[in-house]
């Protein structure tokens, strides 16, 4: 009977036609027929309050709004539009600091324009009058963006509104993470303003099952979109976390984007780029960046649902060391519980959590468990009794909201409330989470956007719940993940004492979500398309502050075939959350399981990716310093090249091209960059130099999975075979040096103690700049930053490849000039004394 019931469940789980469409829902179906009734600008009521400058607007409808504009740092404005009679819910805890505010000088010598600036005249704000007024973004003097006045609507019926704005002069569309498709949005209308679909949906869903290339909701939200082409980039962001459906299309010369929000206040942050870089630096500016992630998240995790008893998961960690499989993490799902009830274990199967978590200690492997948030309802349960009539989500009349789970009857902390948040945040200790260990070293939380199993709710809280300050969830439904994982970062932090970096790993996201977690793209299907689609999904977390982002290898749902395992490896490798998982409806699949051949496959792969870590952790910093992406698509770097979600950039260093199709033969990899930039091959060990603006066919068996490193570069890997990052960790360096056609090559290097904060709170690190010194064929470390605390850096090989007229030649030193080990030069104790060290070999 029970197995009955769960298998209902089950099914009912896995449904995705319960997904309402925009004419179903009456905010959208209004919104996207409405024909706007014009606004206004009264140009002789502009007030300016502490560089706040205010423009009333008014319709014959009497409607009064308000458009508030201010320019603030960084080539940034922000635009709220605010109703003279009602109040609306202000977003928090989204934004990383209030953004500084720049003095505004406001021109309104011409009658029928307003122009707004800041002293150094460096981007242009130009209001226009009329019923079809507008507001033009200019940087430097360059149209970016329109607010379309024209299209401006707050319905009168109830809160929603809807504003489209206007990329000028672009080519293509980025942007509205968490949607399964290609990096270019697809339109949802034509030119002629014909429908083509249903609008994109944001609203935080459990969409189990979702299908690849599909605009369906999906767990996570950034309601950002940037506007591209060569010559310009730019973004816009709407700081709200209401559920929003938004339209796209072009016309020969722009793309616009029709954003409908349900409630929630019209706050909106113009982002001028005008590079793509720039525009992502001016949002993770706004919502800030990952902290630096532990060295040992960057390795292999291994999960499944689930792991049913110590004796399974444990017996998974030694097989990997036993078929010489790297391995950092093994995962436990949510049977690890006693009856689903967050931090406890179950007393048969997980009898002895102490002894289990030594053991996974002893192989230098971490373990990682799932925490969901909601909570059963069970007076037995310390975690509800001590939450019950207080931290939970309630009903108007004040009674918790039940809902059911996997627990069954389960209620929901309400992350609005800062006690609830402490509260929570509380069971994280050792002592609270009885038999947790620092072994125990990440969380997973899953099922956060939060999912409930009621079909008539489409899955998640009724929108007329209440949190903390009577707020109603409509008005913070897509932060609701965001607010969990920020109460179990503190969780963490405080079971620490704030000397270890957390790692957790979240499925609902939502701009921000970074400072907090890494993310995975949740239930995909073993199938060709959402390994294709992963690179695209991740790619575009990467480029909206989500850098730390993966999908479950080999597909959640459904059983690979060993060709596709063989393939998703091989790709996996190249983003930045690396973990096998799978569902309990399918077979097993850790990699030891498969014939020889297919296991070497995976392992060579695997061994890529290790000897690579230090390269991942060097962009991790850099990501911190500058909010980079980790992984970046080619037109992050080279603007002018669009349409290329195959490839991968790690860093700007790296090009990955990996075989995404079943059955190929060949890959056609495209090289960007000028003639003059050369692409040196690596995964053959051929060297080979391909040029930049350049395409080849590169025949591939199942062993090949072609990558690249760009000519200029230096990498630091550590080749030496390990069984997890923990083991690597004082082994030395080998550096490989493509030179490019000046002879010329650089690049950086990160090392600190891997797992503590003193990297930014006490500058322990280690941050040099390598540089090939063409006159003399020896390097140059030179400090960048940092350069105190005592790490070992030490290198065991150099290796050169230079264009030769035959093709390239590569020289290999393990030896200095005066006949010295690299391995014995510890560079670090060398900097300490020196900005420079000079190696001649
Ligand atoms: O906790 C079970 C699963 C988990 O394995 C998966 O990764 C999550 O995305 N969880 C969803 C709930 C059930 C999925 C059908």
């Amino acid at each position: 009977m029970l197995r009955l019931l769960m298998l209902l469940l089950f099914l009912n789980y896995g449904s995705t036609d319960i997904y309402k469409s925009c004419k179903d829902i009456n905010f959208c179906n209004e919104l996207r027929n409405i024909e706007p009734v014009q606004f206004s600008p009264q140009f002789d009521e502009i007030s300016e309050d502490n560089n706040v400058v205010t423009i009333p607007l008014v319709n014959k409808d009497k409607q009064e709004l308000n458009l508030k504009l201010t320019i603030l740092e960084n080539y940034t404005v922000r635009v709220k539009v605010t109703e003279k009679n009602k109040t609306r819910y202000e977003l928090k805890d989204v934004l990383f600091k209030e953004p500084d505010v720049l003095e505004v000088v406001v021109d309104k010598s011409n009658a029928d324009l307003v122009t707004l600036s800041p002293k150094d005249g460096s981007l242009k704000v130009v209001i226009t009058s009329g019923t079809s007024f507008k507001v033009e973004f200019y940087y430097e003097d360059i149209l970016e963006i329109v607010f379309v006045g024209e299209n401006l609507v707050f319905s009168q019926v109830d809160n929603a509104f809807g504003f489209v704005a206007e990329f000028s002069d672009i080519i293509q569309l980025y942007g509205l993470h968490h949607h399964a498709v290609k990096l270019e949005l697809p339109v949802t209308k034509d030119s002629s303003g014909k429908v083509l679909s249903d609008p994109y949906r944001n609203r935080n869903s459990d969409n189990a099952n979702y299908p690849a290339n599909g605009l369906g909701p999906l767990y996570g939200t950034v309601p950002v979109v940037y506007g591209h082409s060569e010559k310009h980039t730019s973004g816009i962001f709407l700081h709200n976390a209401a559920e929003q459906w938004v339209d796209l299309w072009y016309n020969s010369t722009s793309g616009y984007v029709y954003f409908m929000a349900e409630s929630g206040t019209l706050d909106l942050f113009i982002l001028l780029g005008d590079t793509p870089k720039a525009v992502v630096r001016q949002f993770t500016g706004l919502t800030g960046v990952a902290h630096m992630p532990q060295l040992w998240t960057l390795g292999y995790h291994q999960c499944r649902w689930s792991y049913f008893t110590q004796e399974d998961a444990w017996n998974v960690v030694t097989s990997m060391s036993r078929n010489h499989f790297p391995l950092d993490a093994i995962w436990l799902d949510i049977d690890y519980t006693d009856e689903k009830k967050y931090f406890t274990w179950n007393p048969v199967n997980y009898s002895d959590p102490i002894q289990f978590q030594a053991n996974i200690s002893g192989t230098n492997k971490k373990l990682v468990a799932i925490i969901d948030p909601h909570i059963k309802v069970d007076e037995n349960y310390p975690v509800y009794e001590g939450a019950k009539d207080k931290y939970f989500v309630r009903w108007s009349n004040g009674t918790d909201y039940v809902g059911n789970c996997w627990p069954g009857e389960s209620s929901y902390i309400d992350f609005l409330n800062p006690e609830a948040r402490n509260y929570y945040s509380n069971w994280y200790s050792y002592d609270k989470f009885v038999n947790s260990t620092s072994t125990l070293a990440g969380i997973w939380n899953d099922m956060n956007e939060p999912s409930v199993f009621d079909d008539s709710t489409e899955k998640s809280l009724p929108y007329d719940v209440l949190h903390y300050g009577e707020v109603q969830h409509r008005d913070v439904h897509n932060i609701y993940g965001l607010l969990h994982t920020m109460s179990t970062h503190k969780g963490l932090m405080d079971r620490d004492n704030g000397t270890i970096r957390p790692f957790i790993l979240t499925r609902s996201t939502f701009a921000g979500s970074q400072r907090y977690a890494a993310m995975w793209t949740g239930d995909n299907t073993a199938d060709w398309p959402y390994l294709q689609i992963s690179y695209s999904e991740c790619l575009l977390s990467n480029i909206v502050g989500l850098v730390f982002c993966g999908a479950d290898v080999g597909g959640f749902f459904d059983e690979p075939t060993a060709e596709l395992l063989q393939r998703w490896y091989q790709a996996a490798i190249w983003l930045p959350f690396f973990r096998g998982h799978a569902s309990n409806t399918v077979g097993r699949r850790e990699p030891y399981l498969f014939e020889k051949d297919v296991q070497n496959v995976i392992r060579n792969a695997m061994e890529v990716r290790y000897s690579h870590i230090p390269m991942w952790y060097t962009l991790f910093y850099e990501h911190t310093i500058t909010g980079d992406p980790v992984v970046r698509p080619i037109f992050y770097e080279y603007p002018g090249i669009t349409n290329q979600d195959y490839h991968i950039l790690l860093g700007s260093s790296i090009l990955a091209r990996p075989v995404m199709d079943k059955g190929a033969k060949s890959v056609n990899v495209s090289f960007p960059g000028t003639k003059d930039i050369y692409w040196y091959r690596i995964d053959d060990d051929s060297y080979k130099i391909f040029s930049g603006d350049s395409s080849t066919i590169i025949t591939v068996d199942i062993n090949t999975s072609p990558y690249f490193y760009k000519g200029g570069s230096i990498i630091a890997r550590k080749n030496e075979k390990r069984y997890s990052t923990t083991d690597m960790q004082s082994d030395p360096f080998d550096l490989y040096i493509t030179l490019d056609s000046n002879g010329e090559a650089e690049g950086t290097l990160y090392v600190d103690d891997y797992t503590s904060f003193k990297y930014r709170d006490e500058k322990l690190y280690f941050y040099v700049r390598i540089s090939y010194i063409t006159e003399t064929g020896g390097i140059s470390i030179e400090k960048i930053n940092g350069g105190e605390g005592d790490f070992v850096v030490n290198i065991k090989q150099i290796i050169v490849v230079k264009p030769s007229n035959l093709g390239t030649n590569k020289y290999v030193y393990e030896h200095l000039a005066d006949g010295a080990a690299l391995k014995s030069v510890d560079l670090c104790q060398r900097l300490k004394k020196n900005q420079k060290v000079n190696l001649v070999f």
